[in-house]
C-alpha cells in the first residue's frame, strides 16, 4: 500500500483521479486542497474513511507541505489556477499557485525524497495552424500564449530544473483537453450543456473555428497512473486520445444531443490570444508504458456528460449564476 498525496484533489481532475486510485489499487490518499472558486468537497463524497483524509489548505504554506510530505511517499500535483479566460483577467494567483506553489512542493519533495509527478498540460507549446497536420510530442519547443499556460510551462520548468539540479525522481505529464462529469461550469463544455439546460444559448467565441483534442477524464487518470507504476524518473510523458474537434462542431453535437436545432448557438467575443489548434502525439506512452485510451467514441462520452449535468444540477447551480455575470461583464 502507498501512501499518495493528491494536491487540488477536490477539482475537475484531481478529484477523478482520487475516486479512480481508491477503486483500483490498496493506496491511501490524502488530499490537499485550498477550496477556492473551482474546488469542490462534493467531489470526493462517497470515499472510504479509511483510505482517505481532506485537508483543507494551501500548497504554497510550507509548513503545512512539509508536514504532509513527511507522511507519504508519493506526491501527485494536481493544484492549480486553471481557466485560460481568468487568466486574462486577473493573472496574479495564477503566478503564486501554479509558480511558487509548484516551487514549494518542489522543496519539499527534495528535503524529503519523495516520488513526484507534476501535472501539466499541452498548452506549454502554444498552438498550432488548423490545416497543419503535426501534433504537439515531448520534443516540441515550449512557446506558451496565455499567462494560464506561461505558468504552467514554467512550473514545468522548475520540475526539470529540479530532477537535474537535486536528483527530485520526478516525472512530467502534459495532457489535452478534458471533459467528463464535475468539471467547473466556467468550461467550455459544461458551460454549454448547462446553459442548454438553463435554456441559455451557447457561446462559441469568434468563429469557432478553433480545434481542442479531447480526452475523457478517466483516460487522463488511468494515464496517470500508468506513469507512476512504469514511467522513467525525469522524462516528460503526452496524454492524449486523438480526439481533435473543432469548437463549433462540439456545440453542435450538444445542441444535437439534447434535442435543440444544431444552429441554436451565438459568437460572442474571442478570447485574447485565443490558441487555435491543439493536438496531442501520444506515442512514447502507449509504445514505451503501453497506456491505451478506453474512450474511443467522443459522442457517446459527451452524451453521458450531458445525462450526468442534467442529474447533477445541486452540484453546479451554486457557481452557475456568477460565472455567467462574469462572462457578460466581457461580451462573452
Ligand atoms: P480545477 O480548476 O478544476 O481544479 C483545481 C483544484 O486546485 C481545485 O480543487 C482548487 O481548489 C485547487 N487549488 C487551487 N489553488 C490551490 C492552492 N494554492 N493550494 C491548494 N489547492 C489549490 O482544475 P482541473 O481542470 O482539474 O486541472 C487540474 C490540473 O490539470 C491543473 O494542473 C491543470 O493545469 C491540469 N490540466 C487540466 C486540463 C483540463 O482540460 N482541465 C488539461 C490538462 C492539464
Ligand atoms: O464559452 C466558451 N466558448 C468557447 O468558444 C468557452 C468557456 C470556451 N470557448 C472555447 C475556448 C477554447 O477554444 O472553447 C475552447 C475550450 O475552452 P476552455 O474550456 O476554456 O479550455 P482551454 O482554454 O482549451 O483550456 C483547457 O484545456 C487545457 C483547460 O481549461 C486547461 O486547464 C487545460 O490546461
Amino acid at each position: 500500500m502507498r501512501r499518495l498525496l493528491v494536491t487540488g484533489g477536490a477539482g475537475f481532475i484531481g478529484s477523478n483521479f482520487v475516486h479512480h486510485v481508491i477503486d483500483r489499487t490498496d493506496d491511501h490518499v490524502t488530499v490537499l486542497d485550498k477550496l477556492t472558486y473551482a474546488g469542490n468537497r462534493a467531489s470526493l463524497d462517497g470515499l472510504p474513511e479509511d483510505r482517505f483524509t481532506f485537508v483543507h489548505g494551501d500548497i504554497t504554506d510550507a509548513p503545512l507541505v512539509d508536514q504532509l510530505f513527511s507522511e507519504v511517499d508519493t506526491v501527485i500535483h494536481y493544484a492549480a489556477e486553471s481557466h485560460n479566460d481568468n487568466s486574462l483577467d486577473d493573472p496574479s494567483p495564477f503566478l503564486d499557485t501554479n509558480i511558487v506553489g509548484t516551487y514549494t512542493l518542489l522543496e519539499a519533495a527534495r528535503r524529503h525524497e519523495r516520488r513526484f509527478h507534476h501535472i501539466s498540460t499541452d498548452e506549454v507549446y502554444g498552438d498550432l495552424a488548423l490545416e497543419d497536420p503535426a501534433r504537439f510530442t515531448e520534443l516540441t519547443p515550449y512557446n506558451p500564449s496565455s499567462p494560464y499556460s506561461s505558468t504552467k510551462a514554467g512550473s514545468d520548468l522548475l520540475v526539470r530544473a529540479w530532477v537535474r539540479s537535486f536528483g527530485v525522481r520526478a516525472t512530467i505529464s502534459n495532457c489535452s483537453n478534458n471533459y467528463g462529469p464535475y468539471q467547473h461550469v466556467e468550461k467550455f463544455i459544461p458551460r454549454q450543456i448547462t446553459n442548454v439546460i438553463r435554456g441559455i444559448r451557447p457561446k462559441l467565441y469568434g468563429k469557432g473555428e478553433n480545434v481542442r483534442d479531447w480526452i475523457h477524464a478517466d483516460d487522463h487518470s488511468s494515464a496517470v497512473l500508468t506513469i507512476l507504476e512504469r514511467g522513467v524518473i525525469g522524462e516528460t510523458y503526452l496524454i492524449g486520445a486523438d480526439g481533435e474537434k473543432s469548437n463549433k462542431d462540439v456545440v453542435e453535437l450538444i445542441l444535437g444531443l439534447m434535442g435543440e436545432r444544431t444552429d441554436a448557438y451565438d459568437h460572442v467575443t474571442d478570447r485574447a490570444g485565443h490558441d487555435l489548434r491543439y493536438a496531442i502525439d501520444s506515442t512514447k506512452l502507449r509504445t514505451e508504458l503501453g497506456w491505451t485510451p478506453a474512450f474511443r467514441d467522443f459522442e457517446s462520452g459527451l452524451a453521458a456528460t450531458v445525462d450526468w449535468y442534467r442529474a447533477n444540477e445541486d452540484w453546479w447551480a451554486p457557481a452557475k449564476d456568477h460565472t455567467e455575470a462574469f462572462y457578460a461583464s466581457k461580451g462573452q
